[in-house]
């Protein structure tokens, strides 16, 4: 029985090819600088976009065709399971991700709940075994069911804190049993819509309470994973407090967490934090903690929380700069495309589409980035534009030989010699478009 029209495995055909069930860039045995296509780029599939939602908006109900849906409740989970994997060989992707709440239903009590997640994370394992796909990471989605209103580890109501930090105990047990690579907190009601309400002082400490605690817990049962945490600034809450790459290490060094932590930075989230999805990544690559991806995009036109499938070969270029830059590259992390087809591609094969255009952008990315790497485009740019710290003055402020009376000893005298050069700025985007076209 198949979820997507029999689709058989996708194949690496090549730039020429006009067959849209096809790979034009993504191959997945090529090798660049030393590692193949396939390890580079850690491909997942989000269960929540590609599964579980249906298409619905704000202003109405939801579009999509999907088989499984002739099902509910664990039937409708389990059908879940089926296409998921089923996806995964069509588009020979080796991860998927999935927060708690998008496997099984919820019981009438916690303890359904969690029998309902037992048994469906019993098949998944099967289907792990069978067909040795991964886990890249899971997550506990606390921020859907009403009794998160007020936020999960920074509610106001204890019982409610409780309440998630039971959630995310089965949720590491289950990423343990899994052998989950990664494991994610991404705090959509974390955050708060007044401060006239609001004790953010004791809000941000529970919050970093929680996290100890959640390590301390996947020590104590053997979970290795990588703790990851997803910045995101708003939506659904107006001021959340993991608002970018910046903020949220800032949170983790206060609070004693670097250490346990890597981020995992989404584009649209970048976006909506008022940066580019770039700044983000070099943001967390120089401190060390550049973790994972989600990979989507934004629309400049809309503003909010699109999650689209990414198609644009800047972006993604730029993206995967700053990856292979990354000491390990991805590392144990991946490219996790968490987005979603458009309401108007309602058919299971868009979702196949979809997915290839993902893949292939950010394959194309791939090879552009490492063609600019090995050229030394970049490396070049920087190494003239900031010569004046290799040598002389620049040298001294460098090294810390430098101070304010050396440096008003050095500007006295050299104060009318003081000659700027220009930036190049649109003779180095000339170039980057060479790039993503020649290559
Ligand atoms: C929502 C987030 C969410 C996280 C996982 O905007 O992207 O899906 O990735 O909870
Ligand atoms: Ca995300
Ligand atoms: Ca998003």
């Amino acid at each position: 029985m198949s979820y997507f029209d029999n689709i058989q495995t996708i194949k690496y055909e090549g730039k020429q090819s006009n067959n849209p069930l096809s790979f034009k860039f993504y191959n997945p045995d090529q090798v660049i600088l030393g590692k193949t296509m396939r390890e580079h780029l850690r491909f997942a599939i989000a269960y929540w976009h590609s599964f579980s939602a249906n298409g619905s908006d704000p202003f109405g109900s939801g579009t999509m065709l999907r088989t499984w849906d002739k099902y509910d409740g664990m039937d409708l989970a389990k059908a879940r399971v089926e296409a998921c994997f089923e996806l995964l060989n069509i588009l020979d992707v080796d991860y998927f991700a999935f927060h708690d709440r998008d496997i099984a239903p919820e019981g009438s009590t916690l303890q359904e709940t969690n029998r309902n997640l037992d048994e469906i994370v019993a098949l998944i394992k099967d289907n792990m075994k069978s067909s040795g796909k991964k886990l890249l990471w899971n997550t506990a989605n606390m921020f859907t069911n009403p009794r998160f209103v007020h936020g999960a580890a920074t509610t106001n109501n204890a019982d409610v804190f409780a309440y998630a930090a039971a959630q995310v105990k089965k949720a590491l047990e289950h990423g343990k049993e899994l052998g989950s690579e990664n494991y994610v907190f991404w705090g959509g009601r974390e955050g708060y819509e007044t401060l006239l309400n609001t004790d953010l002082g004791l809000e941000l400490d529970n919050l970093a309470r929680f996290l100890h605690m959640a390590v301390d817990y996947a020590k104590e049962i053997g979970f290795d994973a990588q703790f990851l945490i997803e910045p995101k600034p708003k939506e659904p809450s107006k001021h959340q407090y993991d608002f970018d790459a910046a903020t949220t290490l800032s949170f983790l060094q206060k609070y004693d967490l670097l250490p346990y932590f890597k981020l995992n930075l989404e584009a649209n989230h970048a976006t909506l934090a008022g940066h580019t999805f770039e700044h983000e990544l070099r943001v967390a690559r120089i401190n060390g903690v550049l973790g994972s991806i989600d990979a989507n995009q934004g629309d400049m036109l809309l503003g909010w929380d699109t999650d689209e499938f990414p198609t644009d070969l800047y972006a993604t270029t730029l993206a995967m700069y700053e990856i292979l830059l990354n000491e390990g590259g991805i590392g144990r992390g991946g490219v996790n495309f968490d987005a979603k087809v458009r309401r108007t591609s309602f058919e299971p094969v868009d979702v196949v589409y979809a997915h290839i255009a993902g893949m292939d952008s950010f394959a194309r990315g791939l090879q552009v980035a490492a063609k600019l790497i090995e050229d030394r485009v970049f490396d070049n740019i920087l190494d003239t534009r900031y010569a004046s710290f290799k040598s002389g003055i620049g040298a001294d402020i460098v090294s810390g030989k430098a101070n304010f009376k050396t440096l008003e000893a050095y500007a006295l005298q050299n104060s009318n010699n003081i000659v700027n050069q220009s930036g190049r700025l649109e003779l180095i985007k000339a170039t980057l478009n060479q790039y993503i076209i020649n290559v």
